[in-house]
């Protein structure tokens, strides 16, 4: 494995427009006062933080057919996927500051665009509560953040589907999603009927983390690149309490730390998104706190020295 220190670029998306709960705007600005770039930079990462995407503000306003806010959401995936596509064109490692997980379709349609013009494969891993495979007819809110894994499989309006590259951006199979423990009743029979796969907590409960992510980040090819999107919500909400829209049962710390730790040493990772962070329901930046130390460990923090024959 190649052990040039990683130059990422920190990119805030201030986005709530694709949820009914405010607050997740705040995320970017809450991830940096937890000392997000310092704590990168001490693990000898390069890191540029390249402030903020600025997008149009939330109109809080009711569905209209289906979607909440959809013009904006649109706006903000294009603007996220310019600034996106500019970092991996420069080839550095874009770390995307949610925001709430519409912003996604942004960066993972920048990711398989910047992936198609090299020849690299892609793999996306949904670390997540939710399986955001919602659509117009099937959402229970028209919240555009509980669909974006649909929109990137080619299922949405035309503004959600086809950002910089023809529809669909990815294939149901390039796409894994783990913890996952809250699925509306109509996107329950889609996610199934286009298979992807899901490995919910009910599998990490019989077969524990470790096997879930050797099998998550099972067959990649060396070229691989691999993109996470982090949803905070993935955690167990009594050790991450500063998420809109929490659901019991999530993954624990330990659980979670494994899931990083064997993120790093697939050593694939090219991409990130870190998103729903709700810094108005969090309890003194806990949440904030929590997912820059897992993001350490992401990007190579251990306890002890590692054999060289363990990476
Ligand atoms: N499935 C629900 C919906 O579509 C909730 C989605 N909320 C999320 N997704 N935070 O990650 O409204
Ligand atoms: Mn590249
Ligand atoms: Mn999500
Ligand atoms: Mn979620």
């Amino acid at each position: 494995m190649s052990s040039d220190p990683p130059r990422i670029s920190l990119i805030g998306a201030p986005t709530d427009v694709g949820a009914s709960c405010r607050g997740a705007s705040m995320g970017p600005e809450a991830l940096r006062v937890a000392g997000l770039a310092q704590a990168l930079q001490r693990l000898g990462a390069e890191v540029v933080d390249c402030g903020n995407v600025g997008g149009p503000a939330n109109p809080c306003l009711p569905p209209v057919r289906g979607f909440r806010h959809l013009a904006e959401v649109a706006q903000w995936a294009r603007l996220v996927h310019a600034a996106t596509y500019e970092q991996l064109a420069a080839g550095r490692l874009p770390l995307l500051l949610g925001g709430d997980h519409s912003m996604s379709i942004g960066s993972i349609s920048a990711v398989a665009r910047h992936c198609r013009a090299n020849g690299r494969p892609l793999r996306v891993l949904w670390l997540d509560a939710h399986a955001d495979f919602n659509t117009a007819q099937l959402t229970p809110s028209g919240n555009i953040h509980g669909m974006p894994v649909a929109c990137l499989c080619g299922y949405g309006p035309a503004e959600l589907t086809e950002l910089g590259t023809a529809a669909p951006v990815l294939e149901p199979s390039q796409v894994r999603q783990i913890g996952i423990r809250s699925v509306d009743e109509g996107e329950k029979r889609f996610v199934h009927d286009v298979g992807i796969e899901v490995f919910d907590m009910r599998t990490i409960d019989e077969v524990g983390m470790r096997q879930v992510m050797e099998l998550a980040l099972g067959g990649l090819n060396p070229d691989t690149h691999l993109h996470v999107s982090f949803d905070v919500d993935f955690l167990d909400p009594d050790i991450a309490p500063g998420v809109g829209t929490p659901v019991r049962g999530g993954p624990s710390y330990r659980e979670a730390q494994l899931c990083m730790e064997m993120l790093f040493d697939s050593g694939r990772l090219g991409s990130l998104d870190v998103v729903e962070l709700n810094p108005a329901l969090d309890v003194r930046n806990e949440t904030a706190r929590l997912a820059v130390s897992l993001l350490e460990s992401l990007f190579g923090k251990t306890t002890l020295m590692r054999k060289s024959s363990e990476r």
